[in-house]
């Protein structure tokens, strides 16, 4: 699709040179910083890099993805420079793997206060990780292990107009009225809250609450104390009252009449009671 000058204009490129200067600095969480014009999949390319070897911090950013990747084998679909496209290489040696699951909500926290903090929305999280603006999805976390490691990949709608949405369920921070639609600053808060949150959950050795992960997921998540209905990766669904977030970042739901169950991974949609 031909793009006109205009679209051009309020969708200027990110600038590598500066980013890194302002992100990959003496002591931090952040060691490299790879931006590509277009790429298949950031996750992908930095999935690659953790198969390599490649230590932790390596950030991965694209200004379009090709064959952009939701859970489950879904599209992740956004035009050239119209939002963000990141993926994270990590390496949490020292935290047990039945924590891990607290990965991609941490990367929510992180994602939550950028756009609050620079977009000036109220964006709220949808267990397990997606951003919602005004109840519509505006941004999206994907978690996928390779080894010892983990990609997280988060991608943010920040200019898409309504024709560029997947659908009537989707926003874009400019749709929603942010105070600014600069994916500089963006990605900049983003990438600062990613490294604090991680390092203090990392130091805390997966620990929710003397990381202070769990407060700060809660305070920021709408699901808790919603009627829920869980459609399970195994094709079953799960229907009740989301009451708590346990130790390893699992939704519990507690049905009617049954016992609570805990689930890692699912899609939760709200059904009014
Ligand atoms: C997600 O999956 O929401 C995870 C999306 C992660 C994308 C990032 S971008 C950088 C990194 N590199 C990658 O290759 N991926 C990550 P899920 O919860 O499965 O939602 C996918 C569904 O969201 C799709 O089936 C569509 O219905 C919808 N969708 C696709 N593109 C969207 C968009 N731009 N905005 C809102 N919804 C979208």
């Amino acid at each position: 699709m031909a793009q006109s000058p205009y679209t051009d204009l309020a969708r200027p490129p990110l600038n590598p040179v500066a980013l890194r200067r302002a992100l990959v600095v003496p002591g931090g969480l952040w060691t490299d910083l790879a931006l590509h014009e277009a790429t298949a999949s950031t996750n992908a390319d930095a999935a690659t890099a953790a198969r390599e070897g490649v230590p932790e911090g390596l950030v991965v950013v694209a200004e379009r993805q090709t064959a952009g990747r939701g859970r489950l084998d879904r599209r992740w679909e956004s035009p050239a420079r119209a939002g963000l496209a990141v993926s994270v290489l990590l390496r949490p040696e020292k935290v047990p793997a039945h924590r891990y699951g607290w990965l991609p909500l941490l990367a929510g926290v992180a994602l939550t206060g950028a756009v609050r903090g620079i977009a000036e929305l109220d964006a709220v999280l949808k267990w397990p990780n997606d951003l919602l603006v005004d109840g519509r999805k505006c941004g999206g976390i994907l978690a996928e292990a390779v080894h010892d490691a983990v990609i997280l990949g988060i991608g943010l709608n920040v200019t898409l107009r309504p024709d560029e949405l997947p659908g009537p369920d989707a926003t874009s921070l400019a749709l929603e009225g942010a105070g600014s639609t600069d994916r500089d600053p963006l990605l900049r808060a983003l990438l600062r809250a990613l490294a604090q949150w991680y390092e203090r959950w990392r130091d805390a050795e997966g620990d929710p609450d003397t990381s202070g992960l769990r407060a700060a997921y809660l305070d920021d998540c709408a699901t808790l104390g919603q009627q829920v209905r869980v459609a399970l990766p195994d094709g079953a669904d799960l229907v009740g009252v989301a009451t708590e977030i346990d130790d390893d970042g699992r939704l519990v739901v507690q049905p009617e009449g049954a016992p609570a169950q805990a689930v890692a991974s699912g899609d939760v949609v709200y059904v009014r009671r």
